[in-house]
């Protein structure tokens, strides 16, 4: 059971860790998820210091050969940051507190915004393999919370807000710069499912009539804790593939990881650029 006991001695475990292996405590200031392909925002980090999850008492281990597992401490421009590369997933049978670990983790360490990436499957007709999407906001269709159970009134409220999950500020900087960098940025609603199935076509259809842009297997579990601890949220997905009812096509997981690498380096470019705003 995670409680804010357990969440801050894994925070002091990898404050002491780094202290010891860069000579100074991590004072970050935002942390970023980094989703499936999307690890190359690394090389934007400057004094990177990396401290894998296995270093860290109680962290799950992502299961998925696609995710890294570590912490990677560093600043981009003049801004310390802490990327988490690698997460893990309902999917691998991980809890809902599991899932979030991470994010509450980075909350201890002092992170105050939240940037979420993912891979995630396109259900706006308009759009294509390769683009991104500013999350606006999301649908949580996972039937699960990180929430569940007694509250901790430290970290936040029994009932959090849920009407602006996505910080507004934070969606227009990424536009601006997005527009600057000449990289199209897409704006929409994600639904977050648990998989790892893909979805049928009549899921498929299903999830465009209830209002979403973006299907995936992440994101929603995290932002919801982030939310409940105060942080400010940005999320962005990498829309890996199209996912049409009326013309499904297979989306296989190395085509996945293909397009989010590719799609990547926009990315990182444009979270870079966006932080370095912050
Ligand atoms: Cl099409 N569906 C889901 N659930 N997750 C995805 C995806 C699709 N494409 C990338 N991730």
């Amino acid at each position: 059971m995670q409680n804010p006991e357990n969440v801050q001695n894994a925070a002091s475990v990898i404050t002491s860790a780094l202290s010891e292996l860069s000579g100074h405590a991590p004072r970050p200031r935002v942390g970023v998820v980094c989703g499936t392909g999307l690890g190359g925002l690394a090389d934007a980090l400057t004094d990177a210091c990396p401290l894998p999850y296995s270093q860290v008492p109680g962290f799950p281990q992502s299961t998925v050969a696609s995710h890294e597992g570590r912490f990677l401490f560093g600043r981009i421009g003049t801004v310390d940051v802490v990327l988490q590369q690698g997460r893990c997933h309902l999917y691998e049978g991980y809890a809902p507190e599991d899932v979030c670990m991470g994010v509450r983790v980075m909350a201890a360490l002092g992170v105050e915004v939240l940037v979420i990436t993912n891979a995630a499957g396109a259900l706006n007709p308009r759009w294509d393999a390769g683009d991104l999407m500013l999350i606006t906001d999301h649908i949580n269709f996972t039937g699960r919370s990180p929430l569940t159970g007694p509250n901790h009134d430290a970290w936040g409220p029994r009932f959090p807000d849920m009407s602006a999950p996505y910080d507004a500020a934070l969606g227009r900087i990424a536009m601006n710069e997005a527009a600057r960098l000449g990289v199209r940025l897409e704006r929409g609603v994600y639904v977050g499912v648990p998989g790892p199935q893909m979805e049928t076509p009549a899921e498929t259809r299903m999830y465009r009539q209830l209002g979403a842009d973006a299907v995936g297997m992440s994101t929603v579990l995290e932002v919801i804790a982030a939310r409940h601890m105060g942080l400010r949220v940005l999320g962005i997905s990498c829309l890996t593939n199209k996912n049409l009812p009326d013309c499904m096509q297979e989306a296989p997981l190395e085509e996945v990881i293909r397009v989010a690498g590719e799609a990547g380096d926009k990315l990182a470019r444009l979270v870079a650029a966006v932080v370095e705003r912050m």
